[in-house]
């Protein structure tokens, strides 16, 4: 833990066990974090699978946070909420009913065994891009680029709102 806090940016997604409830549980958890704000969320999208085609849409979404933690312990409190809310770990890019990555977070550049920051998949794909745009469109990715130029660059497909902010 650290005496001053940071941003970091969380990707959500879902696709199992009713993937929208399963989003805001997520937004609602990730805000109960210790040491930890949860300043902003995203719309929700329901997006096409990336991998295996025979699997529901997923509902992805993105959380803007303010931390005292270090990258390493924000994931580690990431994969206990995945752990209770029920993920098992089964195939790769196998259906889930919650995915939280760790984005980025200014800062922490890590190529670790378990740990890379940014995410590799962030510049391509625009289940993570969209919902990023909303909360952070000017945010510089250090090695991929903005976030609103990443965007334009990985297009719309597959992609549609599914929910609009109710609140600020
Ligand atoms: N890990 C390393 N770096 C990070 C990071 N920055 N954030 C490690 C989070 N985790 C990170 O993840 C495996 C390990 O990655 C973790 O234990 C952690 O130590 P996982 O979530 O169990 O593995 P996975 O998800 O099956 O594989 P992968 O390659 O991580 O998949 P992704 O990138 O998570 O993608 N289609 C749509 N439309 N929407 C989606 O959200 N998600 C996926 C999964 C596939 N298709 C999708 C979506
Ligand atoms: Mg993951």
């Amino acid at each position: 833990m650290t005496s001053f806090w940071r941003p970091a940016y969380v990707a959500i997604g879902s696709n199992l066990n009713h993937p929208q409830a399963r989003v805001h549980e997520a937004f609602e958890r990730l805000a109960a974090l210790p040491a930890t704000r949860s300043v902003l969320r995203s719309r929700l999208y329901n997006t096409r699978p990336m991998g295996p085609q025979d699997q529901p849409y997923f509902v992805n979404a993105a959380a803007g946070l303010l931390t005292q933690l270090t990258a390493r312990e924000l994931l580690e409190v990431l994969l206990g909420i995945e752990t209770a809310m029920g993920r098992n770990r089964k195939e790769r890019w196998g259906p889930r009913v919650i995915d939280l990555d760790l984005v980025w977070m200014p800062g922490e550049t890590i190529d670790e065994p378990g740990l890379t920051v940014p995410h590799p998949g962030v510049s391509t794909r625009n289940f993570v891009l969209y919902p990023l745009a909303d909360i952070a469109p000017t945010l510089a990715i250090p090695g991929h680029g903005n976030v609103l130029e990443l965007l334009h660059r990985a297009g719309d497909d597959g992609i549609s709102v599914l929910e609009q902010h109710k609140s600020f």
